[in-house]
């Protein structure tokens, strides 16, 4: 999977687990639209490549970043789905703000998660200028919303493995 060095669309199809039987809902950002257009194509894509069900992919918008973990938390209470896709994108600005946004949606995405034990994917570029999240949401350094969708597809995998 990807890292820092690596581009991010980069990863093993043969690996990946099928999605024939999965339900799973993209919630997607409006700020920075350009950009979280692109992450939503990448994911929504590569779900499709690994047979997810055009029926069983639900893309909901919210209006910033900010609001991903509720987006998430409201889709799993009122949906079947077995993961959520929270994409994203936060642009680094003059003001605290950039912390801020950032630091609370990761965290609220991660107490989701954990408090319906469910996949709740952090897939939103925290960037310092536009031309990176342009380079990372199907640019030069690949595409952020594929990764988020194959960590998606593991992760319900390994939730729905035997130990
Ligand atoms: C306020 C704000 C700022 C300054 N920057 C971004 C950003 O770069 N990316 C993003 O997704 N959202 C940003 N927001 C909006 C917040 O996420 C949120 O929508 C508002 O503060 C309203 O709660």
């Amino acid at each position: 999977m990807a890292t820092i060095n690596k581009n991010l669309s980069d990863y093993d199809a043969a690996s990946i687990p099928d999605g024939a039987s999965m339900k799973i809902a993209i919630v997607v950002a409006e700020w920075n639209e350009q950009i979280t257009q692109g992450l939503l194509n990448g994911a929504y894509n590569t779900l499709l490549k690994h047979n997810v069900l055009k029926k069983n992919i639900i893309v909901k918008h919210v209006p910033g970043s900010f609001e991903l973990p509720l987006g998430a938390q409201t889709l799993i209470e009122k949906t079947n789905v077995d993961a959520v896709i929270c994409l994203g994108s936060v642009i680094q600005g003059e003001t605290k703000h950039f912390d801020f946004v950032c630091s609370t949606t990761a965290m609220g995405i991660k107490d989701v998660a954990l408090k319906y034990n469910k996949p709740v994917i952090f897939g939103v570029l925290t960037d310092n200028t536009m031309q990176q999240a342009i380079d990372r949401s199907g640019g030069k350094h690949g595409n952020k919303g594929d990764e988020a969708a194959i960590t998606a597809l593991k992760m319900i995998a390994l939730q729905q493995s035997t130990f």
